[in-house]
């Protein structure tokens, strides 16, 4: 691009949102003179249908931001003070090289990458940096913060991560919005259920908290976290006690029937009632819902799954669709995630091959509080001595924050964070380097709410001295005398090899989306891709696990009324102008949502002289914070709602929610529970 000194010369450059949501937007920017100057939804991607959400409409106040860092930062200051000075890359890059190989030749285990999904990008998520781990030998993480437990639970019944395909909801008759505040996470699927709404259809809300969501659906069931299995069988007791069966469809297409069928039959809507928290009558009603509308469907989502029983949850929510034949309509079934339509070749673009016959430990990213707090031993293998983060922010996100804080701030570990932000974790930085944004970058982008590719070109050029993450691996290995030719690979050639063949890249560069050949109905005549091709109510491989081969309410670590000191049930759905952690820095969108704040039932409040503003305490034996009190009936008695993720420094005492979350795990895919937790709260 020339630039003019007489009119700038406008052009557009097609992009994806590289946010960690189902909806993956097609973007569009408009740059005048090298600067980005709007952003839009796509009207021509379908799923995107020209909309963009608050956040990421915001996303040039982010990219511009003053507060952005654009240099290398060395830590001058004690860890966590946040106090640094400008350094030169190669400076930066020879230390942090210097360092790594002195831990790598005593263990390259003591090293590990730290990564979520502050962009969901193929390259500049685990692309160049897997490359670098593998031939590093670097611990492996386990990447379980958000979603393996409900993923575990569906790849167990209907055999992936697969499901209905969005746009059909449009046209189903009843939507159960199962553990999803829509309106604010997928607000293109919302648009959709609204859709099908105008034509009729009935929609449902399954969620603890009258969210946003809630208040525009025909029925809201407020059940206690953690009890949705429980609702669901009892559902199945509803639908077998009044035929509201598909007998061919359960001989031909499932697996187990028999043994599901009796488990069902001792969930009486009574039995449910007690554990739920929901009268019988509701429950008796839901079922009657699901059993006689035709075609029906269920938009599960993760924030069900975030409890000890979340796999099991999901196993039996997703077998609800079999039951009744539901799957025989497209605008029928279950949608928690498509991700396993998409044919990546994670063998080309991670390049597992590099780790030459070496198997690292694997540590688990829900519990990097502790871990970063073991000394070596034979079973955990050497301390961690050094963390490399990228796309994520440990310090805010990840459960029991005061162990997770202090686990960082040991003076003997050493920390590199590649970031757009001062984030609570770059605080405990030794350096903290500059990272591009999605506008600086290549990348390519699978979905987990729909079913395209879609590629993200740059569209201004990378800010002050900001690189991308798979520069900083790319310089890095070089440093560490990484000479495998895959190391020179550029983004756009890691590009190409995220689908090999398996995707029309030149579609890619033309029109920035793809679709993938997907079936409009993918189990109308079973063909599920488990073990026996069929939906599996009865698990043979779980079983042989010794688990329960058949899905059952697990009860909470940490059930509602089982503590009589700490007797509120606490969960910590986001706020909706954030996006996990990302976005509280900005001051347009944290003007909406004000200040961290606790919903809690009229009911609770009254009992404890707490008023709306108040300043509270929120506390049980790993911690406290402190936010402000909203009394409202979008807590339901017993349960109170601690909106996320707040920046610690930006809240009220340099706390946040997840100060009193516990590093537990999930029934399946070792995941964390977040809002599996007991509280009680005070004035304060
Ligand atoms: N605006 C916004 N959008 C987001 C995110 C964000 O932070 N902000 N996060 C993104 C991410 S990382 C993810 S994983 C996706 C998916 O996001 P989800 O985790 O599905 O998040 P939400 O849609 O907020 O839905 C969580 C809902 O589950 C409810 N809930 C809590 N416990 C239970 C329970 O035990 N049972 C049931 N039935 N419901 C429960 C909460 O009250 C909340 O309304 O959303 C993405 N989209
Ligand atoms: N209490 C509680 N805790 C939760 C949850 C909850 O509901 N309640 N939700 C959980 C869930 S579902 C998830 S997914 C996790 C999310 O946890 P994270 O994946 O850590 O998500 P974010 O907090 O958004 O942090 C992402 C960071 O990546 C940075 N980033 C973005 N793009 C790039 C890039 O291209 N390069 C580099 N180097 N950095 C980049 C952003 O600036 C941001 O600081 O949090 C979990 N924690
Ligand atoms: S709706 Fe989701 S995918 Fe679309 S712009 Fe917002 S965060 Fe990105
Ligand atoms: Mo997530």
């Amino acid at each position: 691009m020339t630039s003019s000194s007489t009119a700038a010369i406008a052009i557009q450059v097609k992009g994806a949102c590289p946010h960690d949501c189902p909806d993956t937007c097609s973007l569009v920017t408009t740059v005048e003179d090298g600067v980005a100057v709007k952003l839009q939804g796509n009207p021509d991607h379908r799923p995107t249908d020209g909309v963009l959400c608050t956040k990421v409409s915001r996303y040039l106040e982010r990219t511009y931001h003053p507060e952005r860092v654009l240099q290398p930062l060395k830590r001058v200051g004690p860890k966590g003070a946040g106090q640094f000075e400008p350094v030169g890359w190669d400076e930066a890059l020879d230390d942090i090289a210097g360092r790594l190989k002195g831990i790598a030749a005593v263990d390259p285990q003591a090293i590990l990458p730290y990564s979520y999904c502050g962009t969901m990008g193929l390259v500049q998520g685990e692309g160049m940096a897997s490359r670098f781990f593998h031939r590093l030998g670097a611990s492996f993480l386990d990447r379980t913060i958000c979603a393996t437990a409900g993923a575990e639970g569906l790849v167990h019944t209907i055999g992936g991560k697969l499901g209905m395909r969005v746009e059909f909801f449009a046209e189903s008759r009843l939507i159960l919005i199962w553990g999803s505040n829509a309106i604010g996470s997928s607000l293109h699927f919302w648009r959709l259920a609204q859709e099908a709404k105008r034509r009729g259809a009935k929609l449902v809300c399954i969620d603890p908290r009258r969210s946003e969501t809630a208040d525009k659906c025909h029925e809201h069931i407020a059940l206690l976290p953690g009890t949705d299995a429980a609702l669901a069988l009892a559902m199945m007791h509803e639908l077998v006690v009044n035929d509201w069966l598909d007998h061919d469809y359960i001989a031909r297409h499932t697996l187990g029937w028999e043994g599901l069928r009796e488990r069902a039959l001792r969930w009486t809507p009574e039995r449910a009632s007690a554990v739920c928290g929901v009268p019988a009558g509701q429950i008796r009603s839901l079922a009657r819902d699901w059993g006689t509308t035709e075609p029906a469907a269920i938009r599960l989502n993760y924030g069900m799954q975030r409890v000890r029983g979340g796999g099991n949850a999901v196993r039996a929510v997703a077998c609800l669709p079999a039951l009744t034949g539901a799957w025989r309509h497209r605008a029928g079934g279950v949608l928690l995630s498509t991700s396993s339509e998409y044919p990546i070749d994670a063998a080309a673009l991670r390049r597992p091959d590099l780790l030459a016959g070496r198997l690292p430990r694997t540590i688990n990213m829900v519990t990097i509080g502790d871990d970063l707090l073991r000394p070596s031993s034979p079973s955990f293998g050497p301390a961690i001595g050094a963390v490399i983060v990228y796309n994520s922010n440990p310090v805010a996100v990840a459960p029991e924050s005061g162990k997770v804080v202090a686990g960082f701030a040991r003076e003997d570990l050493f920390t590199v964070v590649l970031e757009h932000f001062r984030t609570d974790t770059a605080d405990y930085a030794d350096y903290i380097l500059p990272a591009t944004t999605q506008l600086e970058h290549w990348d390519v982008h699978s979905s987990y709410g729909h079913t395209d590719v879609l590629l993200n070109r740059p569209a201004i050029a990378p800010q002050g001295q900001a690189r991308t993450n798979s520069d900083f691996f790319r310089e890095l290995a070089r440093r560490m005398g990484f000479t495998e030719p895959c190391f020179a690979d550029d983004d756009l050639a890691l590009c190409r090899a995220a689908f090999g063949g398996r995707v029309d890249f030149d579609l890619l560069l033309a029109q920035g989306f793809a679709a993938l050949p997907v079936r409009e109905a993918p189990f109308a005549e079973g063909g599920f891709p488990t073990p026996s091709g069929k939906c599996e109510f009865f698990s043979e491989r779980l079983a042989r696990q010794g688990l329960d081969g058949l899905p059952d309410h697990v009860p909470n670590h940490e059930p509602f009324g089982a503590s009589p000191r700490y007797p509120l049930a606490m969960i910590s759905p986001p706020a909706r102008n954030f996006l996990n952690s990302s976005f509280v820095n900005l001051q347009s969108l944290r003007d909406i949502e004000g200040e961290p704040l606790l919903e809690i039932h009229p009911q609770d409040a009254q009992a404890r002289g707490i008023e709306s503003g108040a300043v509270v305490r929120v506390f049980n034996d790993r911690g406290e914070y402190r936010c402000k009190a909203k009394v409202c009936e979008r807590a339901r008695p017993g349960v109170v709602n601690g909106l996320g993720i707040w920046w610690r420094k930006l809240g009220l005492a340099g706390t946040n929610v997840n100060q009193v979350t516990s590093q537990r795990l999930t029934d399946l895919g070792r995941g964390p529970v977040f809002y599996d937790c007991l509280v009680d709260v005070q004035r304060g």
